[in-house]
């Protein structure tokens, strides 16, 4: 495995100069840097050191600038890094870009590294001591503390042979854990090379690159291939995780990328403007984090400007940890478990830093207990993690390739931890095409809460045999997609939870049946509108006396019509069905022999008062048994 160092210290405690006598490479190939003898950009360089088993081995060295105005790059590089040479000039000792730089080196999640206490032939020996105590003292409950302390000058040469001895051990103890199966390449430089075209460089994080991979740049996502793979110089095939690697893209313009791109396989990252991480504030700091502080963002080689929001809390005080929502000016792609660091506008400085909990941006609210959830990542088993992703995901779920994301699980360990929670009912594929999952107790609420919508729907229209699909998708299911609709569905009707009668959902024991009054209720309707046959009562007369208001008897009624027991003439007239049929029976009779029939034809026919006649006669026209033609009525020609 290829691991990678950087340097970090003071402006001119002697990085550069000291990688220079290490490796013989000048990382500051600027102009500006010569001419002001300052580093500015990030620089880069190799060291072979003695083969171990795994053949030759290289280490690859990232070399950043001190200048305090110059730290945004500095965390740019060291966010590749596997561990650190901290160096400190014997003259001057510990100063302030000394502590930021191991301060950012923590947050970035840097565990190993060893200090090289440079310019020694600068100093007296009883000083040289007094500095290293001084180190060591400073040195004290940071991840360096107990780290060789290694006296060394440059221009001497003194010390150097040591320091390279202990690199050596650092490398070859240094296991780091790299997943195999996403490429990612944050870029650090873009440049032009002739006879070439567009060349970026970057520290592979993650996954192999191969020369004719299909690359998509993000946060945009602009397609494009690797046509040429280099590594510390050399033309190479493929390059594994954790080298430096520099990459000649096909068909792309310079300006179209830029230093904090992401260069990975297409549709396998996911920008979002907000991420959900758990930070820590430096103890340091020289005040607390507030609520919605905007600071200066940082992740890969990325910056952006950010705004703090306590999911959890009112601020994050120096030393503290919390949950926090980051909203960013730009999208980012991250990996759940990626390292962030924040600092803030005035002062210019270093002010917290963590993990990326969720890359994907869900709606947690503060104080919620989705907030737990998101703690509960930071610790867990690969099954805990893809769980309480899923539960953050809710009804949307998550994609194969979103979870390997939001987990940092490798696509086997993923795929393997999907089948146990099959078997247990806690991830459900719902979309096979699109590998999309929910988290089981999403899935049980939204069948409860299905059944919920139904049983509410049959108390309320206890004369309905059930509700439409179509009508349940527009009005429970009109949040969930398609899909996930109908997977809730599915699931129920399989259990039998729920039963459907063509396309008409109820619940397994809902009948039409009228409850007792409502049964005594039609009884009674029934009695009054047959016992009025033609001419039947004002519905106020029929309602009175039962003391029901026909707003209560509405239900009533339309079950009586959709028995066919009442026929509704008008506004507030019923008939009993079966006198209204004799009748309909008696104006088909006079058509038999008369072609027209007037109004008092009708009446004489009927034996009705004008009061039923007139609107009887508009029912057979409704009903198109007639037509009418100025005054008088003919039979409809069927
Ligand atoms: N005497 C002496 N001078 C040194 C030694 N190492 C570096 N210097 C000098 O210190 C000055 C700064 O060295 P650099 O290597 O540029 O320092 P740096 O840490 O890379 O500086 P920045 O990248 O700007 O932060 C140069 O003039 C070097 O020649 C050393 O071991 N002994
Ligand atoms: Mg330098």
């Amino acid at each position: 495995m290829p691991v990678i160092m950087g340097t970090a210290g003071h402006i001119d405690h002697g990085k550069t100069t000291l990688v220079k006598a290490l490796t013989g490479i000048d990382c500051d190939r600027l102009a500006e840097e010569k001419k002001r003898g300052i580093t500015i950009e990030l620089g880069f360089a190799f060291m072979d050191l003695p083969p171990d088993k795994s053949g030759p081995k290289r280490l690859g060295i990232v070399d950043v600038p001190g200048h305090e105005r110059f730290v945004k790059n500095m965390v740019a590089g060291a966010a590749g890094i596997d561990f650190v040479v901290l160096v400190i000039a014997a003259d001057e000792g510990v100063m302030p870009q000394t502590r930021e730089h191991l301060e950012i080196c923590s947050l970035l999640g840097v565990t190993a590294g060893v200090v090289a206490l440079t310019k020694i032939d600068m100093v007296e020996p009883d000083w040289l001591m007094m500095v290293q105590e001084e180190v060591a003292g400073y040195l004290k409950g940071s991840f360096l503390e107990g780290a060789p302390i290694l006296p060394v000058s440059a221009h001497s040469g003194e010390g150097l042979e040591a320091l390279r001895a202990e690199l050596a051990k650092l490398a070859a103890s240094f296991q780091p854990h790299r997943r195999t199966d996403l490429l990612r390449l944050p870029v650090d430089r873009v440049f032009t090379m002739k006879g070439y075209g567009t060349v970026v460089t970057g520290t592979l994080v993650s996954g192999k690159a191969r020369v004719g991979d299909d690359i998509a740049v993000y946060p945009g996502g602009l397609t494009t291939k690797i046509r040429t793979l280099q590594s510390h110089g050399a033309q190479v095939e493929e390059v594994q995780a954790g080298s430096r690697t520099a990459v000649n893209l096909a068909g792309v313009e310079v300006e179209q990328i830029e230093r904090g791109d992401v260069l990975a396989r297409p549709g396998s990252l996911f920008p979002s403007l907000s991420w959900d991480v758990e930070l820590t504030c430096l103890k340091s700091a020289p005040r607390s984090l507030k609520h919605r502080k905007e600071v200066h963002f940082h992740h890969g080689a990325r910056e952006v400007m950010a705004r703090v929001y306590m999911l959890e809390g009112e601020a994050l005080e120096p030393g503290q940890t919390a949950i926090c929502r980051v909203r960013f000016s730009e999208p980012l792609a991250g990996v759940f478990g990626d390292r962030v660091v924040a600092r803030s506008f005035s002062p210019l400085r270093t002010i917290a830093g963590g993990r990326l909990l969720s890359p994907l941006a869900h709606r947690v609210k503060r104080f919620s207990p989705a907030v737990e959830t998101l703690r509960g990542l930071g610790a867990g088993s690969p099954e805990s993690i893809v769980l309480g992703q899923l539960e953050l995901a809710g009804n949307a779920g998550l994609s194969f390739a979103q979870l390997l994301v939001a987990t940092s699980l490798e696509s086997k360990a993923l795929e393997k931890a999907l089948a146990l929670m099959g078997g247990r009912q806690e991830a459900l594929l719902i979309d096979r095409e699109a590998r999309t999952y929910i988290s089981g107790k999403v899935a049980a609420a939204l069948s409860e809460g299905l059944l919920a919508f139904l049983a509410e729907f049959h108390a309320r229209e206890p004369m309905k045999p059930g509700v439409a699909r179509g009508g349940l998708a527009s009005t429970w299911g009109k949040r969930l997609s398609p899909r996930l609709f109908h997977f809730v569905l599915e699931g129920l009707l399989r259990k039998g939870a729920m039963a459907a009668e063509q396309e008409l959902l109820r619940l397994p024991d809902h009948r039409v049946s009228l409850a007792s009054d409502a049964a005594s209720l039609r009884r009674k309707l029934l009695d009054a509108y047959d016992a009025g046959g033609l001419t039947p009562p004002n519905l106020k007369d029929v309602l009175d006396p039962l003391g029901v208001t026909f707003k209560e008897a509405a239900a009533v009624f339309k079950h009586l019509q959709d028995e066919g027991r009442l026929v509704k003439v008008a506004e507030g007239m019923y008939f009993s069905a079966a006198p209204l049929a004799e009748l309909t029976g008696r104006v088909v009779a006079f058509f038999a022999t008369r072609e027209d029939m007037s109004p008092q034809d009708f009446r004489e026919v009927s034996q009705l008062s004008r009061k039923y006649a007139i609107p009887l006669l508009e029912h057979f026209d409704k009903e198109k048994l007639t037509v009418r033609v100025g005054d008088i009525r003919r039979l409809r020609k069927r």
